[in-house]
Formats: C-alpha cells, structure tokens, sequence
C-alpha cells in the first residue's frame, strides 16, 4: 500500500524563482498572443516567431534557479519515496529536476527538449534554434495537442491518499480536472496558492509557495517518520 501522494505544479512555484506566471493580460504572454506562439497553428503559420520565443524562454532557464519551495517537493520524494510521491508539473522549466525531483511527470513538456516534427525523435537541447528550423520544435505541448502522461497521471489520481495543486490557477484542461479525480477515489485535497482559487479543495493553505511549501513538506515527514515508528 502506497501513500499516493500526487503533487501539481503550475507557473506559481516558479514565480519566486523568477520565471513570469501566465495570468497576465488575458490571451498574452510575455508580449505576445497564445495564439501566436503556443499552438501549431501559430508554428505553421510564422515559425521564426515562435522559435524566437522559445530560445528567450529556453535561455532565461541559465539565470534562474530552484527555490526551497522546488527543494522541499524534491525532499518530500527523497524521504517518503518516489513510489509514494509522485509530481506531475504544467511547468516546462528545469527547476523541479535541478532541485533534485525524479518522481516527475512533465505534462506539458520540457523547454530543454526538442522534438522532431516528422519522426517525433526527442533530444535534450540548451542552445537556440535556428529561428527559420522546422524539423525541430521546442518539445512543448501546445493548445490543442494532447498533454504527456495523462493515462498514468489519472491512473495515480484515482488511487491517490492525497492530492496537493501548488501555484497553478486551475485555468488549463486536463490539468485542472485532476483535484475532482482525486477527491472522486477519496484523497484529501490541498491547494497552496498566494491567491486561492474557487476549485474545491479541502484544504486551502494561503501564502507563496516559498513561504508555504518547505513547512508544509516538513509536517508531512515528521507524520510519516512517526507512522514509521509504529
Ligand atoms: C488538450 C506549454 C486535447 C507551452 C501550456 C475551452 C474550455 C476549456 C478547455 C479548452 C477550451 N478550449 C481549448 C481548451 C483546451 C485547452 C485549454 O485548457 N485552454 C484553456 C486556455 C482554456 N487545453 C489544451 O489544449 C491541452 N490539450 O486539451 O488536448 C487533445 C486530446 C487528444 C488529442 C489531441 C488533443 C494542452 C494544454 C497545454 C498548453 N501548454 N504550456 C509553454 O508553456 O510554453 S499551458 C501553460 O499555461 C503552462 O504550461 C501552464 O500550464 C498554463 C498556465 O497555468 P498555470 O501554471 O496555472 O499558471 P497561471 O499563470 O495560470 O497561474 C499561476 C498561479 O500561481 C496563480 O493561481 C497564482 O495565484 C499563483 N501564484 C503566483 N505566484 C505564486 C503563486 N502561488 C504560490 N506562490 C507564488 N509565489
């Protein structure tokens, strides 16, 4: 019997890292349309805009670092085990992997990958591309195209004892159905948010995850070790 603990990532963990949310003006994103940079649409239609994009984005990921808010989910899994934690993040920054997080489901990609347009080959990738290249995309997932893992991810949800959603606004599909899959097998659910969503949690802890995670982590070990002992 596992603990089943699934963890949901959004912008939010990163935000204190340095990387922008997305909830800026409606349909923008860093100065640009959704539409335009994060859909094959907008690929197809202008490729160097996207690329462009992209490489800024892929670049940023040299300037920032994890905070103790991505340490402390990276603790949870070294002392509770990856076969009872599992994170599953919308985020495609490196952070949660350089904070040492191995359980991980990047559900939306990861912005240091390409993918091959034609044959689907994944490489890991650090530097730009060439902004007129349309055999490789940044190996994200866009509006409209199927997210990764979402068979195991609902197959953990659905026997998940807990479910913990941390800095996402619940705005983005599949994403934002996995606390009522949760709830719907039994799991307590918690958000952590600096701004609490309405989605219907159990447990609401209000504050910024750097503020909020590395306690919250720390209550959930100190249960378990005393779990342990009996
Ligand atoms: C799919 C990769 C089907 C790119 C991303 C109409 C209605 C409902 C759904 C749809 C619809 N029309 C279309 C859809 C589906 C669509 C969707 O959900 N659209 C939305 C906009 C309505 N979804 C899709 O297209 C998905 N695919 O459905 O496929 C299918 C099935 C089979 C076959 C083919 C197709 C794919 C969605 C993936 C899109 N790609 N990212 C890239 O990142 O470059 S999504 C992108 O936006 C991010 O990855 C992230 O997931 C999302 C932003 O969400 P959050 O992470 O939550 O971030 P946000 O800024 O919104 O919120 C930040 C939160 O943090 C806030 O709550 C804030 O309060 C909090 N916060 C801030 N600071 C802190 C903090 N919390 C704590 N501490 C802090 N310091």
């Amino acid at each position: 019997m596992t603990l089943g603990i699934v963890i949901l990532t959004g912008a939010g963990i990163s935000a204190e890292s340095g990387l922008s949310t997305f909830r800026g003006a409606e349909g923008m994103w860093e100065g640009h349309r959704v539409a335009e940079v994060a859909t094959p649409e907008g690929f197809a239609a202008n490729p160097p805009v996207v690329q462009r994009f992209y490489n800024g984005l892929r670049r940023r990921l040299a300037d920032v670092e994890p905070s103790v808010a991505h340490s402390a989910l990276a603790r949870l899994e070294h002392e509770l085990g990856p076969h009872n934690v599992h994170l599953v993040t919308q985020n495609v920054d490196d952070l949660h992997q350089r904070a040492g997080s191995t359980a991980i489901t990047a559900m939306h990609g990861e912005l240091r990958q390409i993918r091959h347009t034609a044959t689907g080959e994944v490489r890991s990738w650090t530097q730009d591309v060439p902004e007129t290249d349309t055999t490789w995309r940044p190996n994200v997932v866009w509006f409209g195209e199927r997210t990764i893992g979402l068979a195991e991810i609902t197959e953990k949800l659905s026997s998940a004892g807990m479910f913990v959603a941390i800095g996402t606004s619940g705005t983005v599909y599949p994403a934002n159905q996995f606390a009522a899959i949760a709830k719907a097998a039994g799991a307590i659910t918690v958000e952590i948010n600096i701004e609490p969503t309405d989605a219907p949690f159990d447990r609401r802890i209000v504050g910024s995850a750097v503020q909020c995670v590395p306690p919250f982590v720390e209550r959930l070990v100190q249960c378990y070790r005393r779990v342990r002992r009996h």
